[in-house]
């Protein structure tokens, strides 16, 4: 017999700043890094962008009111630094806090509790400029600096906040696979970076105890639990490794102040291993958070990787099913196919008891509260007579709803589901051909066309299951 939801469950859904906003130059904005990453030639798909994207900044209201009418409880949205403060530091932009003023106002008068993200990738262009961004420990007072505004601003009325979106998935994209800005190749760097990510983290956390003492926050994750590609011991050990330098290197800092033993001895050896100061431990041990934001898609099974060079991860962007090689650090892990899993347009594994899995292990390790932050699936969706069937998007959340069901009778305590989108948006790094939303938008690459929004089935089939609780 499977438990339910918790009463008060937070049924939501979500979205990121420069995925949906557009209005990129509005009301005093200064540019980000992905304004200036995504007009050079080549590095998104057929060069779509964020510049209109699906205009919430100005269509918020009829989008607070879909998710009315679709009984959302949560929605989780991220803040654009740079809309605050145009040069990364100094005198807030009245006109960009006054924006999330109307938006948290909007989704409080129709009771949606707001999910405040405070950092999804759109680090200010002059930060970048100036330092190098996460690369210069400056960046620790300028983030905490923006997030104590933020926190004096909407401290009152915001209650659940995410501190940093997929820190390990977008620096790995920008440090080491070189497809996000600064678009970077370098191992060592690339720890550094995160180095100070952990530190700005902590220490707005800190601060945040102070400014919104009722509040409760936490990272969000990008995680992809892994599995072992058999029970042979060298791919245990790559299963391992894998845990420490694709999970753990970032939730047990997050969560117990300090990097995992045996990776960060590796790095040392390695000379990859970012520079620890005296009092960095402190602060870092100074960051608990409240929760762990899981953004869940995909299991990840590994095997060994002798000394053959397979080094880089590789995104599938084109949705061309089977094109994905593998991936890893070469004498510790790369990945595998695993062949009882099925897979999505762009290679990624469909699991839900992965979920369960992952959910249960987080649980078990950090003994937190979990919110489910991001998941989904993104399709080519059609549009056809005026409607979109997605039945395979129904079917793919069904099934890891109901693995989160099985993980809360497993003991877990879950708190909250932001699916992965509530419109469609534009992803990174696939356009707007990849969609996830519960919304249809007309739009597409390089064309804004109409921006129409247009409820999927998916929506009317999600309206069900929260005004049920979860019972579909
Ligand atoms: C996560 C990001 C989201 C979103 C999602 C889907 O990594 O936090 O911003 O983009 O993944 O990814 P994609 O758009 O690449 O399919």
């Amino acid at each position: 017999q499977l438990k339910d939801f918790p009463d008060g469950f937070l049924w939501g859904a979500a979205s990121a700043a420069y995925q949906v906003e557009g209005a990129w130059n509005a009301d005093g904005k200064g540019e980000s890094v992905w304004d200036v990453f995504t007009r050079e030639p080549g590095r998104t798909f057929k060069g779509s962008n964020g510049e209109v994207a699906v205009d919430h900044y100005h269509r918020y209201a009829e989008d607070v009111a879909l998710m009315a009418e679709m009984g959302m409880k949560a929605y989780r949205f991220s803040v654009s630094w740079p809309r605050i403060f145009p040069d990364g530091r100094g005198t807030p932009n009245e006109a960009g806090l006054a924006f999330y003023d109307r938006l948290i106002d909007a989704l409080l008068a129709n009771g949606i509790e707001p999910v405040l993200t405070l950092y999804h990738w759109d680090l200010p262009q002059a930060l970048q400029a100036e330092y190098g961004g996460w690369e210069d420990r400056r960046i620790i007072a300028d983030f905490a600096h923006y997030c104590v505004t933020l926190f004096q601003r909407f401290g009152g009325k915001v209650k659940y906040w995410v501190s940093l979106n997929e820190q390990n998935y977008n620096l790995t994209n920008a440090y080491q696979l070189g497809t996000h800005p600064p678009a970077v190749q370098d191992r060592k760097r690339f720890f550094c970076a995160n180095h100070h990510a952990f530190l700005a983290n902590a220490t707005m956390i800190a601060a945040f105890r102070q400014h919104v003492p009722q509040g409760q926050i936490g990272p969000s994750f990008a995680y992809s639990p892994a599995y072992p590609a058999s029970s042979a011991p060298a791919d245990m050990l790559a299963f391992e490794n894998a845990e420490e330098f694709t999970n753990y290197w970032w939730l047990d800092t997050y969560c117990f102040g300090r990097y995992p033993q045996a990776a960060l001895a590796h790095l040392q050896a390695a000379g990859e291993a970012p520079d620890i100061l005296p009092g960095d431990e402190a602060i870092l041990r100074n960051g608990r958070p409240d929760f762990i934001g899981v953004n869940y898609y995909q299991t990840l099974t590994f095997t060994e990787n002798s000394l053959d060079g397979v080094t880089m991860q590789r995104i599938n962007t084109t949705g061309q099913k089977g094109t994905t090689p593998a991936s890893g650090v070469p004498g510790l892990y790369k990945t595998a196919p695993n062949p009882n899993l099925t897979t999505t347009n762009w290679d990624w594994s469909i699991d839900p008891t992965g979920l369960r899995i992952g959910l249960r292990r987080l649980a078990s390790r950090y003994a937190l509260p979990l919110m489910i932050t991001e998941n989904g699936l993104g399709e080519f969706d059609q549009l056809e007579h005026g409607k979109v069937h997605d039945s395979y998007r129904i079917d793919y959340l069904r099934s890891h709803l109901h693995a989160c069901r099985e993980a809360i009778t497993d003991g877990v305590d879950l708190i909250g589901y932001c699916a992965w989108s509530f419109t469609d948006i534009l992803s990174w790094l696939n356009g707007y051909q990849k969609r996830y939303g519960f919304v249809y938008i007309d739009r597409d690459e390089t064309d804004a066309k109409t921006l129409q929004r247009i409820p999927k089935d998916s929506f009317y089939w999600y309206q069900g299951v929260i005004a049920n609780n979860g019972a579909d």
